[in-house]
Order: structure tokens, then sequence, then C-alpha cells
């Protein structure tokens, strides 16, 4: 049977500011548009998305939790949790789903801080630099592997 549990897409810490937030770093598109435009790839997948954001570390892991059998993937944009968090990187293997890892900027062409990531070497994929077109690319992608 085709898989027919949502795709969840988390952002972290400070993407409910998108399109306020550095629109030169992050553009103008906000976190609805963004909600907006993963809903409507999924959609032509006929795959729906469940999404959360939050500013909270524990609040993120807490629903990257309840993903376990609840959800098929995870897009995942963890904001600056990317290069700090141990218990994030953790919290990611339990759900045993393909991890797409995605930044709207090319963090490689930024701070030498935003250089390394606890989450790559377990995500399944991993997206920079392509602005909210990163987020439809992910769910192109767990939408139809
Ligand atoms: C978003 C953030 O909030 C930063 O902390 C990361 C990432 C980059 C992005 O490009 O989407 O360093």
């Amino acid at each position: 049977m085709a898989e027919q549990r949502p795709i969840l897409v988390l952002n972290g810490p400070n993407l409910n500011m998108l399109g306020t937030r550095q629109p030169e770093v992050y553009g103008s598109s906000t976190l609805d548009d963004v909600v907006a435009l993963c809903e409507k790839t999924a959609a032509k997948h006929g795959r729906t998305i469940a999404h959360f954001q939050s500013n909270h570390e524990g609040a993120i892991i807490d629903r990257i939790h309840r993903a376990r059998g609840q959800e098929s993937a995870i897009v995942i944009n963890p904001g600056g949790l990317t290069h700090t968090s141990v218990a994030l990187r953790d919290a990611l293997v339990i759900p045993e789903v393909p991890i797409v890892e995605v930044h709207i900027s090319n963090v490689h062409a930024r701070e030498e801080f935003r250089h390394h990531s606890f989450v790559s070497p377990i995500a399944t994929a991993v997206i920079a630099g392509l602005g909210i077109l990163g987020y439809a690319s992910a769910i192109e992608f767990v939408a139809t592997r």
C-alpha cells in the first residue's frame, strides 16, 4: 500500500521570523509561505504534511519523539540548533525515518561556526542555499523515494 502518513516539516528557533529576519540572508518569504509551498508540493504526490515550529529545543525534541510511527519522513531546518545540539541529533534517529536537513542560506559560505552540523551525519540528505525551494526539493525527495 502506498505511504499515506504525513511528512513532518520541522522548523527550529527564529524561523517564525522568516520574511522579517535578515531578508538579505533568508529572503522575503514568510513561514506561512514555506508551509503553503510544502503543502502544495506534497499534494502533487497525493501526500500531506504536518508542520511544527518552535523556538524551544525541548519542544522540538518532544515533537520528534511523537513522529515515531506517525509520520513517514522528517524535513527539518533546525536553525541555530544545527550547530549546537547533540540532543536534537540523538532525537532525530528515534523515529527511524528518512531525514532531510534544509538550510535556506548556504551555511558553508557563511561564518565558520555554521559550517559544522550535528544533524548532517544522521541525515539522509542535506540541502543548503536554495532558499525556500530547498523545502520543496526535500518534500519532492521524500515523497517519491
Ligand atoms: C537558519 C538559521 O536560523 C541559522 O542558525 C543557520 C539556517 C542557517 C538557514 O539557512 O536556514 O545557521
